[in-house]
């Protein structure tokens, strides 16, 4: 640790307890970044809404309605917060605690930690986890950056890219797992993975459609977030091979997941990271993604997987018959060195020693 313990409040994201898997990748993002503090010696303290599974953090859970997810509505939308918000309540209780606190760090992406945080005393950071999606938040988020320096922090260059008119300086935490957690697998079966929240901005049909085109199967993997988009897609394709197997624990995901020969990533919008290119990687799984957003700067062309023109099904088929070509030892390698979770803390650590003035 570079320097005197920082004491650190997390608030989480606003449409799911931690752990449901409906927080999606910053779910995995919040949790390594406070594990990497503890171990660092800082105090964290976690604030989620409430019915988390995590029992092995320090979490308070807070009651109240959940917000709509902002991939779900519409550029011009108001901004909505229902009856009896949890993030509402989860901000009034930071605002009741945090003169027991250094720093306050914000994973919800949702205007309201953006507009409250100059009526903090407390310092008040944001990771933000998604690309541009509503013109209301894009003015909140560039209006914080711009009236407090080197508080907004992004996951890759390629996201941050989407807010236009963002003042410097921003950091980017991009992410970080632990390795020891994932298991490497040289030979794999005969299928495929994809996984992630099942909603139409992830593009899971153009994943189904390989595996209709291949005959190779297809294992999903994800909270089914969007279950008429789902439907759709059973409906649509009756005959690909493809198996949903529900979301799965992180234990459980990656033992599937170790044994593809690789996993396509579909999305349709700028994936601010991709959690889960790095988890496969850190088996030794290639990554075939559209050459979109965050995967951009995770997957080395050729080397660790296939970065094909966007929404170009031809092209993760051609990934798909070239995958002999990809050696899966340089595919954990390349998270070894780049996206542990020590890698991810140094990054972490860098970004409040920098707020803090330390
Ligand atoms: N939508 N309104 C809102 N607030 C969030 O915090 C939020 C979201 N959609 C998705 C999301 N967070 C997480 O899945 C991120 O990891 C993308």
């Amino acid at each position: 640790m570079t320097t005197k313990p920082h004491k650190l409040l997390f608030i989480s994201t606003s449409v799911g307890a931690l752990g449901t898997g409906l927080g999606g990748g910053v779910e995995l993002s919040l949790r390594n970044i406070a594990q990497e503090m503890l171990r660092r010696g800082h105090k964290v303290q976690i604030v989620t809404p409430a019915g988390a599974t995590w029992n092995d953090l320090p979490l308070v859970e807070i009651p109240g309605n959940l917000q709509i997810i902002a991939q779900s509505q519409e550029r011009t939308d108001p901004i909505i917060m229902p009856e009896n918000s949890v993030l509402a309540n989860m901000w009034e209780y930071a605002r009741q605690v945090q003169t027991d606190y250094d720093l306050i760090v914000n994973f919800a992406y949702d205007w309201l930690p953006f507009y409250l945080t100059p009526f903090f005393c407390c310092p008040v950071a944001h990771l933000v986890s998604m690309g541009s999606l509503s013109d209301a938040l894009d003015k909140i988020i560039v209006q914080t950056g711009k009236n407090f320096p080197g508080t907004l922090a992004f996951h890759t260059a390629a996201q941050a890219e989407t807010f236009p008119t963002l003042t410097q300086p921003v950091f980017y935490l991009q992410s970080g797992i632990d390795v020891s957690l994932y298991e490497f697998c040289e030979s794999p079966k005969r299928q495929l993975a994809w996984l992630g929240r099942i909603s139409p901005e992830k593009g899971l049909e153009d994943g189904v459609r390989v595996a209709e085109i291949t005959g190779i199967p297809l294992k999903i993997m994800g909270k089914i977030q969007d279950a008429s988009y789902w439907q759709n897609i059973l409906q649509e394709y009756p005959n690909a091979p493809i198996e949903y197997l529900g979301f799965l624990s992180q234990r459980e995901m990656q033992k599937i997941v170790r044994e593809c020969q690789a996993l396509l990533m579909t999305h349709r919008w700028v994936e601010a990271f991709g959690n889960v290119a790095i988890e496969a990687l850190a088996c030794g799984v290639p990554v075939i993604s559209y050459r979109r957003g965050g995967p951009r700067e995770i997957i080395q062309d050729g080397k660790t997987g296939f970065l094909v023109e966007p929404d170009s099904v031809s092209g993760l088929v051609d990934g798909v018959l070239n995958l002999s070509t990809i050696n899966r030892d340089s595919c954990r390698r390349s998270v070894e060195r780049d996206f542990s979770v020590t890698a991810l803390g140094d990054r972490a650590e860098k970004w409040f020693d920098s707020i803090l003035g330390n």
